[in-house]
């Protein structure tokens, strides 16, 4: 199966226009992707590449649009190549002929979003540049010095980028959460919002990971579930369920068995259950007129009965009685104008990297703008969040501590 790009580290090529990105892009992929030109602006939207490389594994390669210091200063902060940087695990920098406000403009994005970079001083059969080389040497950036027409260099450069990408720690899906020879149910809807003949991916993950921790899974839908549970003779250590059918299962399960949702699993997982929960301090504080942003990370077919644009926004608004309004932006790239909104409500980002979605919430933190997601805004409204949190008792004891907060 092609690994999902969700799955793979994104290596990000940006620079001056002109620089030889796309010449090195397509050396380090081994084949002709990219348009090259001596004409300054060649490349004007993200090019991607999927590729092996070893040892961090699938990886994402993105050549960007040059930007460049005439005039365009203030441009990375707006242009297509600064959405890309979002995506980022690791960024080269390339860089031929001078060290400029403009370069050191990149490396300070670079280091505000956290995003490892390397310096790859390009087009080394032109001469040494022994000038840039003391520059960049003095600065203790990691660097590597290359010419699209030398293969050992660009070997060198795939070695340097692999080995300056951080291995963050990912917390698992489920497999924490159990031991071997656990049973854990696992329910999953098959309503028209189920894609055809195939389970999810984080629930797909979720069987993989019982497994490994060699666990036994149960996969039921929520009819059945009732059912399930009588004939299974170990009482389960877990269930999980879908989100959307959250309540139902609520009322089937007795309250000795622990039990969660594969939205909160995710919150963890992908992002930072932490701040998700946190972001609920916003919810009763709404007011008429409010603006809330309903993320989604994909442009998914949307359904008569739309979670972002339909079932969100009317159980929200029943649940605070206020007008608010509401606003929903699909995409791989993150909206501008985020002040704008009292509340991001995000989905779970299946489709991005764990790195995506933490710079999505660092970015709403650093604004000052509470975020959830849908698993942790969906479970809090129907009253249940307290038991979904079961297996996180950080979680769980945060949300006890902003429910004792608004009855004062
Ligand atoms: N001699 C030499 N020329 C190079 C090298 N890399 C790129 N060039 C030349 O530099 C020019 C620009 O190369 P590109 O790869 O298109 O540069 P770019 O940074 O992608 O440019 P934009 O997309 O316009 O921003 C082309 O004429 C390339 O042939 C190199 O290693 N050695
Ligand atoms: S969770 Fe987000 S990214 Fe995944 S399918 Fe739903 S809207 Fe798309
Ligand atoms: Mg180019």
């Amino acid at each position: 199966m092609k690994t999902p790009e969700s799955y793979r580290k994104h290596v990000i090529f940006l620079g001056r226009r002109n620089a030889g990105k796309s010449s090195l892009f397509n050396a380090f992929v081994g084949a002709e992707i990219a348009i090259v030109s001596d004409k300054p602006g060649t490349t004007t939207d993200p090019v991607y590449k999927s590729m092996e490389l070893s040892p961090i594994g699938p990886v994402m390669l993105v050549d960007t649009a040059g930007l460049d210091d005439e005039g365009h200063l203030g441009a990375l902060r707006t242009s297509k190549t600064n959405s890309v940087l979002y995506k980022a695990d690791v960024a080269c920098l390339v860089v031929d002929s001078k060290w400029t406000d403009f370069e050191e403009k990149v490396v300070k994005e670079l280091k505000d979003k956290d995003i490892p970079f390397i310096v790859a001083l390009t087009k080394s059969d032109l001469g040494e540049n022994q000038k840039l080389l003391d520059i960049v040497k003095s600065k203790n950036f990691s660097y590597c010095v290359v010419s699209k027409y030398d293969k050992e260099s660009i070997d060198k450069l795939r070695l340097a980028i692999a080995s300056v990408v951080k291995s963050d720690y990912e917390p698992p899906l489920i497999e924490d959460l159990v031991n071997g020879g656990d049973v854990v149910v696992l329910v999953v809807p098959i309503d028209l919002g189920a894609p055809k003949g195939r389970l999810i991916m984080p629930q797909v993950e979720a069987i993989r990971e019982c497994l490994d921790a060699e666990a036994v899974p149960v996969v039921v839908k929520e009819r059945e579930l009732r059912w399930a549970l009588e004939i299974l003779k170990q009482k389960p250590k877990l269930v999980v369920t879908d989100s959307q059918a959250v309540m139902r299962v609520v009322a089937d399960v007795p309250k000795d068995i622990p039990m969660t949702t594969f939205s909160i699993l995710e919150a963890r997982h992908k992002g930072d259950l932490l701040e998700l929960v946190n972001g609920l301090k916003a919810v009763t504080k709404l007011k008429d007129g409010d603006n809330v942003l309903i993320g989604e990370a994909c442009t998914h077919r949307t359904l008569v009965d739309d979670i972002a644009r339909v079932k969100i926004p009317r159980w929200l608004t029943n649940f605070v009685g206020k007008e608010v309004k509401f606003f929903v932006h699909s995409g791989r790239e993150y909206p501008e104008n985020l002040e704008q909104y009292k509340l991001i409500i995000h989905c779970g980002g299946c489709v991005i990297t764990r790195k995506m979605m933490l710079r999505r919430i660092e970015e709403a933190k650093k604004m000052g703008i509470p975020i959830v997601n849908y698993g942790v805004l969906i479970s809090y409204l129907h009253g249940i969040l307290a038991r979904v949190l079961e297996p996180f008792p950080e979680a769980q004891a945060l949300y006890e501590e902003i429910e004792n907060a608004q009855r004062v």
